[in-house]
Formats: structure tokens, sequence, C-alpha cells
């Protein structure tokens, strides 16, 4: 496999809904669109970073500087034999694991269509899960009132979403949960802070136990590990880490020194597909569940997800739902779909397997940038919409 050519594009998408986390509400979201070719076959890749750096360092100027500078330089032109090979070969550039996995990704997506089979047996999915499809649940952001948290709640039970998360910070919290556990019962329950609390909250998070949640998500802080393990040592809640295991040498320490029991795995986090199935591996050699996360994807970096979704130790339902809770139309046609017994079917075509609608794509456009192979020697040219050949210009921030 031989990348010749990256097209990057900023995508802009209005929300169906707003989405409220414990940093903040956001209406619409921005991202990064990756498409690398070779030879008449191609494929492409999310990039799952934000307009803002709040959940991690990474944003879409970011993403889009990393990607047009540094890593299409390395990755145009080389030869890989796999696309596992692609995140060791951008060791150099530290950090910026959502831009590297938005390319590695869509290399993925190219090798699976390049051999005519779907990602998820390219992945190594198991064949029951690739059957059955995988189980999906929701992510409900932080609402203004009780009353519409509830009215969400009971939307997306009946849909036959297969566990619920809502997201807490303080202020959100205890009176939330004990008020779908009044009016739901003993649903699959899940509360994710993004990091809203400190270990000084241990006794306040305790008041979470008694109502027999899943698991609670990254309660500390983004880049902490071993508080996590002081307050699992004080809580009965199983502790599930995101934000902190940006990557697998992370995952590991939290795993020996007991900071989680649970692991949530997003490709863009830890860089790609090749460490997914690395940090799906290394927890499933401790007895360690992991579930697939979610960062509002359009369609396909859903279908991406689903794919991932399908090793076997993605043994819990994942924030992996379908498209309509979040773009109306979605970039995907047909749209990615919960089915009543709240699984998703995994899309059966080579690569991830969906149809691309790249009207709505172009539609959805606000800069576009093209890099190409270089066939001689000397810095890589690129061309903007207008078909100029220059250096790689950010997009213009917007906030
Ligand atoms: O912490 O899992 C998170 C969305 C954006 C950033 C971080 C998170 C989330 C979600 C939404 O929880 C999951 C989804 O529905 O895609
Ligand atoms: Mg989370």
């Amino acid at each position: 496999m031989r990348i010749e050519r990256i097209e990057l594009r900023l995508l802009r998408l209005p929300l169906v809904r707003f989405f409220e986390t414990s940093f903040g509400r956001i209406h619409e979201r921005p991202f990064v669109l990756v498409t690398v070719e070779e030879a008449g076959s191609a494929g492409v890749g999310e990039c799952v970073a934000d307009a803002n750096p709040f959940y991690s360092a990474e944003t879409t100027a970011t993403a889009w500087h990393i990607i047009s500078e540094f890593v299409a330089p390395i990755v145009l032109g080389r030869e890989f034999a796999h696309p596992r090979e692609i995140f060791d070969a951008l060791a150099v550039i530290r950090g910026h694991n959502m831009a590297k996995a938005a390319v590695e990704m869509a290399a993925w997506d190219m090798y699976a269509r390049q051999q005519g089979r779907p990602l998820a047996g390219v992945l190594g999915g198991s064949p029951a899960i690739i059957e059955s499809g995988i189980a999906s649940g929701v992510s409900i952001g932080i609402q203004d009132s009780l009353d519409e948290l509830a009215e969400r709640v009971d939307v997306e039970r009946r849909t036959g979403y297969r566990r619920i998360k809502i997201k807490i910070k303080p202020g959100w919290d205890i009176d939330a949960v004990a008020m779908i556990r009044e009016r739901f019962g003993d649903i699959p329950l899940m509360v994710d802070a993004n990091a809203a609390y400190h270990l000084a909250d241990a006794a306040h998070l305790s008041r979470l136990d008694p109502f027999g949640l899943m698991m609670i998500e990254q309660p500390l802080d983004y880049d902490d590990i071993r508080d996590h393990a002081a307050l699992q040592r004080q809580i009965r809640t199983p502790i599930c880490l995101d934000e902190s295991l940006h990557a697998v040498r992370a995952a590991a320490e939290a795993i020996e020194i007991g900071a989680c029991r649970i692991i949530n795995i997003k490709p863009g986090r830890v860089g790609g597909h090749g460490q997914s199935i690395r940090l799906h591996d290394l927890a499933a050699a401790h007895g360690i569940p992991v579930w697939h996360g979610g960062m509002l994807e359009s369609g396909i970096g859903r279908a991406h997800n689903i794919h991932l979704s399908t090793l076997a130790n993605f043994r819990l339902p994942g924030d992996v739902a379908a498209s309509r809770r979040y773009y109306a139309p979605d970039l995907i046609d047909p749209e990615i779909d919960v089915r009543p017994d709240g699984t998703i079917a995994v899309p059966t075509g080579p690569g991830i397997g969906v149809t691309i609608d790249w009207n709505r794509v172009a539609a959805a456009t606000e800069a576009r940038l093209e890099t190409r192979m270089n066939t001689d020697h000397g810095s890589t040219p690129t061309t903007d919409d207008h078909g100029s050949t220059r250096k790689a210009e950010p997009p213009k921030a917007r906030t």
C-alpha cells in the first residue's frame, strides 16, 4: 500500500440537538475529513478533534496543521505492507493522536477496500459479533431540567438502546441519577463526568454507589491515573477511564495500579485502529472489558467505530448510536440505524461499507486541501481549491 494523495476537508454540521458536557454546550460540530488515495482506490477517515481544546488538547486547526505539515510528508509515497505500520512510522510526531488517527483510519479503509473485504474482518472482528451486530448505547448530555432529562431517557429507552449514559458535573449528578432510578427502575445506567471532580470529592462520589451504576467514566483530571486509583479504593462504582488513556502504556499503568476496571476505547484518542487493537488486546489479557466511545461522529467516523466494535472484548454497549440522533441528513445514505433490539448492523461492503453522499460533503465543506506524493524530491507540493500549488494553509478559525 502506498498513499499517493491525501485530501483534507474542513466540514461543519449542525447538531440535531445541542450536546452539553461538564466542559460546555455545543450546537454544531466542525471536523476534518481525510481521504487517502492510491491508483484508483481510496479510503476515508474522520478526525474527531473539535473546535476547542476542551476534551483534548487537539483542535480542528491543530489537526489540519499537523496532518498537512507533518503526517502527510511522512506517509505520502511510502510503502506500507499493512496499515498497522502507520502509527509507528509517525512516532517522531509527539502526541496529536487525533490527527494521526484520521489518516491511519482512512488507510485502513483503503486497505480493506483493496482486499475487497469489510473493515471489521480486516481489523480482526469476532464473526459472532459481525453476524449479530454491535450492542448500542447512548450518551445523554446535561439538560436544562430533570424533567427534560427524564424525557430524553424515555425516548432512548423506547428506541431500544441497551444502555443509557448521562453526563454529570457538580450540581448535576446525584439528583439526576436518583430521578432516573426512581422513574425507570433498574435499567443499565452509567455516568460520565469528563474530569469534572477532584479526589477530595470522593465522599460525594461514593453517594452514587447505592444506585448500582455500571460505571463512572473519567471522574478526575484528564491526565490523571494515580488519583483515580485512590478514588477507586474509596468507591464501589467501577471506574472507567476515557481521557486519561491516550496511549497503550497509560492503560497498562492504570490497570497495574487499579485506576480503572473498565476501559473506553476511542480510536481518535489513541492514534487509530492499530493502537485501538493493541489497547483492546491489553485489556482482554487482564480481564478488563472495553466499550467503544463516541465523539459525535458523522456517519463516516461512526462506520469506522462500528467495525472496530466487533472485536471480541468490546463486551459492553458503546456510545455508537443511530445517525439521526446527531445529523439530519447524515453524510452517508442510507444512514446508520439502530434496530428495535438495540443492535446496529455491521456494514457488509468493502472497507467501512457505507455510501458517502459527496454532494452533502461538498455542501458542508468550508476549506479543502490536497497533498500529493512528490515524484522527485524536496517539500511536498499542495494545492488548494483554486488549483494553485502552495504550502498548506490552515482554515480560518471561527467561534
Ligand atoms: O466523553 O465520551 C465523551 C462527546 C464528545 C466528547 C467526549 C465525549 C462525548 C460523548 C458523546 O459522550 C458520545 C457520542 O454520542 O458520540
Ligand atoms: Mg467520556
